[in-house]
């Protein structure tokens, strides 16, 4: 039986368990990338393990969540990574280089490879054909140490696509596409791998623009075959000699298949507040703009912004509507600037940020009250703009420019005829804003600087032998980590401050929950379907665990979610009957007895509500591995008791 893309990469990679659906596998991790929002937290990690260098073949630090400068943190934290990066053998990509994943697109990705990164949008490297997921930081740091990244072996589901994209419709009405077809639940459990005739009329960044948002499926990760459109991509960035050709076998099996046809596709938009809330531009209609954003790693390529500048040239924006736009890295930025599309943008008014994440992260750049805001990104989480009644839309680059100029959504299919924007043979190359680690006989010598703000991270002991605890918050799906540890400009400077960033925690939907969980103590938080969707940020489970959460009980959990809970020592655990979420109210007394036990048996755990005098069946959803984890306090704590396997 032939082998998908996917499963090919993770053969050669595989260093423990089976390849059948749901075993537990080891994956040897070449490539590790880390975002400073995520990375200050990884790398303290990393050094309390202990091991002096990096033994993957390329670890990449960027800075680009976190830059704007507000007070001395997020400098001080931009300084503390800089400096862990130089010791142990890491290389730096300094603040203003660009968005981790474009960038890594760009210098650093390689077909064939596996890569995780501390962010969910890690998958952006699939579309050269890198097996490239997002995880914890922790997860990161082992990885970091020579350890092996482990995942649940995922089901392979093929999107088969056919014909070839119509004027004005671009990459991501494919992936808005998808994401209609399959909802934000669609992809769990599953690597969503790419292919057909359609995929070959796909450039490069087109496919970075699918498999990016690939992880607002929640899948596991999502990958294009490395072909010619992939050698000339690596050609015209002067790394040819990275590319190897990669493909499923004719006869691989897929567990799930759909068809999209590219040709059949119209512009389309994700409503207010989820990524799935997919309709037509022609069934919204056209609504009044505030803002548009353009930017962030879904919709920041030099072909992303060649065609928005193309759009804009000898145009004024709408005088209503606010046009940012921040390039992803600096290879575009420069490109732009050289060849005259920068004084095209400049000119029709957009207001140009630096190459970072920005907006997408709620970095400045807020909508008014209740504003309509037009952006390319990749989320839309209720609040997520620092505008808690803000409606953000998110659409392609063309739909954002045209609706732009109009103050009206506009579907670009308006604008006449498309102007041909041709791949360029050579992109501009210069890494000189990527620093180079030290060599290793000069690492002792060189001194972290850790600032006033990173302060140390909560550990928890061994599972107790039966928890007591009372469910201090109930919310209901498709809770995201936007919801249980909010980001934005007020509170990510403070991302390696866990007791300061404790008293923000599920602000979106109780603002009373870290004060109730200082009166009362331990805490189970109860959840619905698709808990922790969204980002990997690891301080949605360190912040809980901070506040005392010992467990979450929900009806389904998100991957990276439940793999950070672990590794933080919170017990996850689904309901075996869903009906059983309505038999626990907030504020009812619960209890796991013999919890330990339990774990140790691998068997199910029985959560006792003593307000109703009930009892509840549930299942810890983890691995063997993940079982001794919990059972040992967290990741940390197994590692140190079992050495480097782990
Ligand atoms: C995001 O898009 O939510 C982030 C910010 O990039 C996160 C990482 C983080 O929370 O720092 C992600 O996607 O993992
Ligand atoms: Fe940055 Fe936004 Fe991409 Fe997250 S989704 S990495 S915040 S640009």
């Amino acid at each position: 039986m032939g082998l998908t893309l996917a499963q090919k990469i993770i053969k050669s990679h595989i260093v423990s368990g089976t390849m059948e659906a749901g075993a537990d596998i080891g994956l040897k991790i070449d490539q590790t990338l880390t975002q400073d929002a995520t990375g200050t937290m990884a790398y303290l990690e990393f050094e309390a393990m202990g091991v002096p260098r990096v033994k993957t073949e390329k670890s990449v630090a960027y800075i680009d969540h976190n830059t704007l400068q507000t007070g001395f943190e997020n400098a001080d934290d931009h300084r503390y990574i800089q400096s862990v990066a130089k010791k142990h053998g890491i290389w730096f990509s300094r603040p203003g280089n660009g968005i981790c994943h474009q960038v890594h697109l760009e210098r650093f990705g390689v077909p064939g490879k596996t890569l995780i990164g501390s962010d969910s949008h890690t998958p952006t490297g699939g579309g050269i054909g890198m097996l490239a997921m997002g995880a914890g930081g922790l997860d990161v740091a082992v990885a970091m140490g020579g350890g092996a990244y482990h995942i649940s072996m995922p089901k392979m589901l093929r999107v088969n696509l056919t014909g070839r994209l119509s004027p004005w419709v671009s990459a991501k009405d494919v992936i808005l596409k998808v994401l209609e077809l399959l909802s934000v639940k669609g992809g769990v459990g599953k690597i969503v791998e790419y292919a057909g005739e359609g995929v070959k009329t796909l450039t490069v960044p087109e496919r970075a623009t699918i498999t990016n948002m690939g992880a607002e499926l929640g899948a596991t990760t999502s990958i294009f075959p490395s072909d010619e459109v992939t050698r000339s991509f690596l050609k015209a960035q002067g790394r040819e000699q990275d590319w190897i050709p990669l493909s499923s076998d004719p006869d691989a099996v897929y567990d799930e298949e759909i068809t999209v046809d590219l040709s059949s596709l119209a512009p389309l938009a994700a409503c207010p507040h989820s990524p799935d809330n997919v309709k037509s531009l022609a069934d919204i209609g056209p609504i009044k703009v505030d803002q548009v954003c353009i930017g962030s790693c879904t919709n920041s390529s030099y072909l992303d912004l060649m065609r928005v500048a193309s759009i804009l040239k000898g145009k004024t924006v709408h005088p209503d509507v606010s046009l940012s736009i921040a390039p992803g890295s600096k290879q575009v930025y420069n490109m732009l600037a050289k060849n005259g599309a920068l004084a095209d943008i400049i000119a029709a008014g957009a207001r140009v940020l630096e190459c970072a994440c920005g907006p997408c992260i709620g970095m400045g750049q807020s909508p008014n009250s209740h504003g309509v805001s037009l952006r390319t990104f990749n989320r839309n989480f209720e609040g997520r703009s620092g505008t808690a009644d803000g409606q953000v839309y998110l659409v392609s680059p063309e739909t954002a420019a045209a609706s732009a100029l109009a103050g009206v959504l506009t579907d670009p299919r308006t604008l006449g005829e498309e102007t041909a924007i041709p791949m360029p043979e050579t992109f501009l190359i210069n890494d000189n804003m990527v620093l180079a680690p030290a060599p290793e006989s000069e690492m002792d010598s060189v001194e972290i600087l850790r600032g006033p703000n990173i302060k140390e991270f909560p550990v928890t002991g061994p599972l107790e032998e039966t928890v007591t605890a009372k469910a201090l918050l109930k919310v209901g799906d498709n809770i995201t980590t936007d919801h249980i540890m909010p980001a934005g400009a007020k509170i990510l400077p403070y991302r390696s401050n866990i007791p300061y960033l404790s008293n923000f925690c599920f602000g979106v939907c109780d603002k009373e929950f870290p004060e109730r969980c200082r009166q009362y103590g331990p805490s189970i938080v109860v959840g619905g379907q698709n808990y922790g969707q969204g980002s990997s940020r690891e301080h949605a489970a360190l912040v809980p665990l901070y506040l005392g959460v010992k467990a979450v009980l929900v009806k389904s959990f998100a991957r990276i979610h439940c793999a950070n809970l672990a590794n933080a020592g919170i017990l996850p655990l689904v309901f075996q009957n869903e009906a059983d979420y309505d038999r626990i109210d907030q504020m009812d007394d619960l209890e796991l007895p013999g919890v330990r036990e339990a774990l140790e048996k691998g068997g199910p755990v029985t959560v006792v509500n003593k307000t109703k005098g009930i009892s509840i069946p549930a299942e810890a959803v983890l691995s063997e591995r993940q079982r001794k984890m919990v059972l040992a306090g967290g990741l940390l704590n197994y590692t140190r008791e079992n050495g480097q396997d782990a």
